[in-house]
């Protein structure tokens, strides 16, 4: 079986979709494509989709966390990593993705020396210290497009403490973190790893049930925002 998994650099979804893959044992390629120009670069390569993360399957498409979860599942039934709630599955795949995104977008316009510390792996086939040269110009071109109002931003920073009580409460009763790992640990877990990139919250967050579980189930996430939320 051949996948290749096309993301973006710090995209916490993509990053579901790798986790599900490496724990499905299926060999897999990742390539990353830049920030916001992603959008156009997915409908020229032939994906129907606007967003990553996206793959191919021995030479199929797939789109969106949710479908490559259940194309790998299809594809290699076990360990089992479906059916899981589905409410809950799109509580974390739209709300909770959501409240970190635009978190995290936020973040990167008003600190963007935090773009650098995201990239760690080649962009387009470029390696990431030529990626970090351009960032003077590219990155101001992606600030632009990520360019998320504060209201917005500001919204979604009070959900937070919400959000996370519930993922509190999924581990409490075992919905998640349980030893046979399944598709809504791995939606979850990269989700509260972008919020920990930011300075002010990863001790906090580290500190709860949500936030060790996240470390356990995605050991590595690269990225940082300083001090740039309100105090
Ligand atoms: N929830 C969907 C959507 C993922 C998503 O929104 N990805 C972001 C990057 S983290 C994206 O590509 N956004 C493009 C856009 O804003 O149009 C999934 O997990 O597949």
């Amino acid at each position: 079986m051949r996948a290749v998994l096309y993301g973006t650099p710090g995209s916490h979804p993509s990053m579901s979709a790798e986790l599900m893959l490496r724990h499905k044992g299926v060999a897999y390629r990742r390539r990353d494509l830049p920030n916001m120009t992603h959008k156009p670069l997915l409908r020229l390569m032939g994906f129907g989709a606007r967003t990553v993360p996206v793959m191919t399957l021995d030479g199929r498409r797939v789109t969106t966390t949710m479908r490559i979860a259940r194309a790998l599942e299809a594809a290699v039934p076990q360990p089992a990593i479906l059916p899981v709630d589905e409410a809950l599955e799109r509580w974390a795949d739209d709300d909770l993705q959501e409240c970190v995104r635009a978190l995290g977008r936020w973040g990167a316009v008003r600190d963007p020396a935090s773009m650098a510390t995201f990239l760690e792996r080649p962009v387009l086939g470029m390696p990431p210290g030529a990626v970090k040269a351009s960032l003077p110009v590219v990155g101001r071109l992606t600030a632009l497009q990520m360019k998320v109002p504060d209201d917005v931003a500001l919204a979604q920073l009070a959900v937070l403490p919400g959000h996370l009580d519930r993922v509190d409460a999924l581990l409490a009763d075992g919905t998640i973190g349980g030893e046979r790992r399944n598709a809504l640990d791995f939606q979850i877990a990269p989700s509260v790893r972008l919020a920990m990139a930011f300075d002010q919250l990863r001790e906090e967050i580290a500190a709860r049930p949500a936030g060790a579980f996240a470390v356990r189930v995605c050991p590595e996430f690269a990225g940082r925002f300083g001090a740039v939320l309100p105090a």
